[in-house]
């Protein structure tokens, strides 16, 4: 069994944004925990959860918010485990509001970030971190790939046609 990963949102409304992570972490058999804790709403819940996470079986934390996104960073103060951020695009910037929010972290205390409603991607990151000390995930991955690079062969000989 391979260690869980935590889906960390500031808000419901993140939700719809970050369901294909939680399905592509499933996809690989991830355990995952899925919570609403806000930075700046529940600081003592994001302290809390964070300053627990790696003796509850946790080997990353995805964290999800939008506009001052200051979660991902928040968390990563708390844990030694690897953070990956996901900026959520925002109605007033697109989300590049939420992008530097997440990614201009002061020396010692950083955080990975994919794109802007990158949720995806931050999965299988964090797919990737687990992988390092767990063999079957590592094939499922790599099956995954094959599978990615299949799919393209095959529109390049469509478009031959
Ligand atoms: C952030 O502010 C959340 O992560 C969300 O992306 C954004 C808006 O939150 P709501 O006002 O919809 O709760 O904290």
């Amino acid at each position: 069994m391979s260690k869980s990963v935590a889906v960390i949102m500031g808000s419901d409304s993140d939700l719809d944004t970050m369901r294909p992570c939680i399905a592509r972490l499933k996809s690989f058999g991830i355990p995952v925990e899925v919570h609403i804790i806000s930075a700046h709403r529940t600081p003592v819940a994001a302290e809390r959860f964070a300053s627990q996470a790696k003796e509850k079986g946790f080997g990353a934390i995805i964290a999800a918010a939008g506009k001052a996104a200051h979660l991902a960073g928040v968390l990563a103060a708390y844990t030694t485990l690897p953070v990956i951020g996901v900026p959520i695009k925002t109605s007033m910037m697109g989300g590049l509001d939420s992008l530097l929010s997440m990614v201009q972290m002061p020396k010692g205390i950083p955080v990975a970030c994919v794109a802007v409603d990158g949720a995806d991607n931050a999965a299988i990151l964090a797919a990737q971190m687990l992988a390092i000390s767990d063999d079957v995930l590592a094939d499922r991955l790599a099956q995954f790939k094959a599978q990615m690079a299949a799919e393209v062969e095959l529109k390049d000989q469509k478009i031959q046609k």
